[in-house]
């Protein structure tokens, strides 16, 4: 069977109460059944997001999560608390986090695993920096990213959103070819270890997807959907990417 397509916003630290009021309900109606929208906005809104778009098809996510249930941990939120709220997902290692916050694949893995134990879907996030693509060493870049993930048996349940540092918030986005053999060579370490869990397990590309190009992108057959930034904070930019998916 086809993989449904998914288009994630991740607002970032951008937004605001009166966006959330603005985006929820134009959002819950633009998915449909080959397409689901996940917003995630800054933590401050998600009670909000969540409350304007229960019982609607819109799904809501943590931008982050911690790796322990709960403890002496200020600032954080845990995976429990989102469900909670009745958000499904969190993303988990975006790059933003790797580098401003010094998180580690197996602290990454440990988050993943959390949100395993609280019934969320951890949206975790890989990709390579400029030097290691040039150098070559994209594959191994993304394997070792991966392997942490995959030592917790939950990795079949998660999605995997590959982003290429360079092309974050560049305006420079991968090519759908680029992206599409990347994806490919990562769900075939995938299938290395699980070849059912590998084909149906939800792979995103994210980096400067906008109205424009997410059309060529999504239509890749290793694309199952995309993790949009700075466009996210478009409304209708969100809904023509949800119209083209
Ligand atoms: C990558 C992406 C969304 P942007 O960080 O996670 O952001 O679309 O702004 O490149």
């Amino acid at each position: 069977a086809a993989r449904r397509k998914l288009v994630v916003g991740n607002w970032k630290m951008h937004g605001s109460l009166a966006l959330c009021r603005e985006a929820v309900p134009a959002l819950a109606t633009a998915g449909n059944a080959q397409v689901e929208i996940i917003l995630c906005p800054p933590a401050p809104f998600l009670g909000e997001v969540a409350r304007l778009a229960a019982g609607t098809a819109l799904a809501s996510g943590g931008q982050d999560v911690a790796e322990l249930a709960s403890g002496a941990r200020t600032g954080e939120w845990s995976a429990g608390m989102l469900a909670e709220l009745g958000c499904r997902y969190a993303l988990v290692g975006h790059s933003e986090r790797r580098q401003h916050h010094y998180e580690n694949d197996a602290l990454i893995a440990g988050k993943a695993r959390a949100c395993a134990s609280a019934g969320i879907t951890p949206i975790v996030c890989i990709g390579e920096s400029l030097h290691e693509r040039e150098s070559g060493e994209t594959r191994q870049v993304l394997c070792n990213q991966l392997d942490w993930l995959l030592t917790t048996p939950h990795w079949r349940n998660a999605i995997i959103a590959y982003e290429p540092l360079w092309a974050i918030g560049s305006n420079r986005p991968a090519t759908p070819e680029l992206a599409q053999e990347t994806h490919a060579f990562i769900r075939a370490y995938l299938a290395s270890c699980d070849p059912a869990a590998a084909q149906q397990l939800p792979l995103l590309y994210g980096g400067s997807v906008n109205a424009a190009n997410a059309a060529g992108i999504l239509a890749m057959p290793d694309i199952d959907g995309v993790l949009v930034g700075g466009a996210s904070l478009q409304i209708q930019a969100m809904q023509a990417i949800s119209a083209t998916a």
